[in-house]
């Protein structure tokens, strides 16, 4: 990814990722939500050109380094961008349920159990006021943990390594769940694409 930047495809179709979200929001959601991020993020950089070799996540780690004129706008819809691509990739069809190897080892480490933490990340989705993301991330510390942001902040700000993450925008699911959060949040956990978590796990830690 680089400036300027373009709406990376969606890793698989539209409906592939049906009954549990359905294709009509992934398609706004991609298309229309994420395409506005992409094209807002190349209007900021267009007012900064000393930021436009700098890669986006490194900009985002690290929003002091961004200038004032432009940084709520980078923060926001580079931050949306960034996001949602990490979003579509840790999604896919027919999930296997259930993390394995390493990851699934630490997961009983640091939560007890794999349904302890589901029922934590969970219930931290569920509460969590207003838009924003939850996350499962590696620590500063080196364990594993589960947070949430608002709006499109990243955990990374905070020296967090995220591995995982759940949209909690509205318009990650209200087309089919209206205001039943937890019924979106319970069913998202049948398209949790375990193989590529772990594979960020085991690069990141
Ligand atoms: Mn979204």
């Amino acid at each position: 990814m680089a400036y300027p930047y373009l709406l990376p495809p969606l890793p698989y179709s539209y409906d592939a990722l049906e009954p549990h979200i359905d294709a009509w929001t992934m398609e706004i959601h991609h298309d229309k939500h994420q395409l506005a991020y992409v094209d807002k993020l190349n209007d900021a950089l267009s007012k900064w050109p000393e930021g436009q070799p700098v890669p986006l996540e490194d900009l985002l780690k690290d929003p002091g380094r961004i200038p004032e004129h432009v940084r709520t706008a980078i923060i926001n819809n580079g931050g949306g961008n960034w996001i949602h691509t990490m979003f579509w990739e840790i999604m896919k069809p027919d999930s296997s349920g259930e993390p394995s190897g390493e990851l699934r080892t630490a997961i009983n480490e640091d939560f007890g159990d794999f349904n302890i933490f589901k029922e934590r990340f969970s219930k931290d989705a569920a509460l969590f006021f207003g838009s924003g993301w939850t996350w499962l991330a590696i620590s500063p510390s080196g364990t594993l943990a589960v947070i949430s942001t608002p709006n499109h902040n990243l955990p990374q700000v905070d020296g967090f390594r995220p591995i995982l993450v759940l949209d909690l925008w509205e318009h990650a699911y209200y087309l089919k769940y209206q205001n039943r959060r937890p019924e979106y949040i319970e069913a998202w956990w049948n398209v949790v694409n375990w193989p590529a978590v772990e594979e960020r796990y085991k690069t990141m830690r």
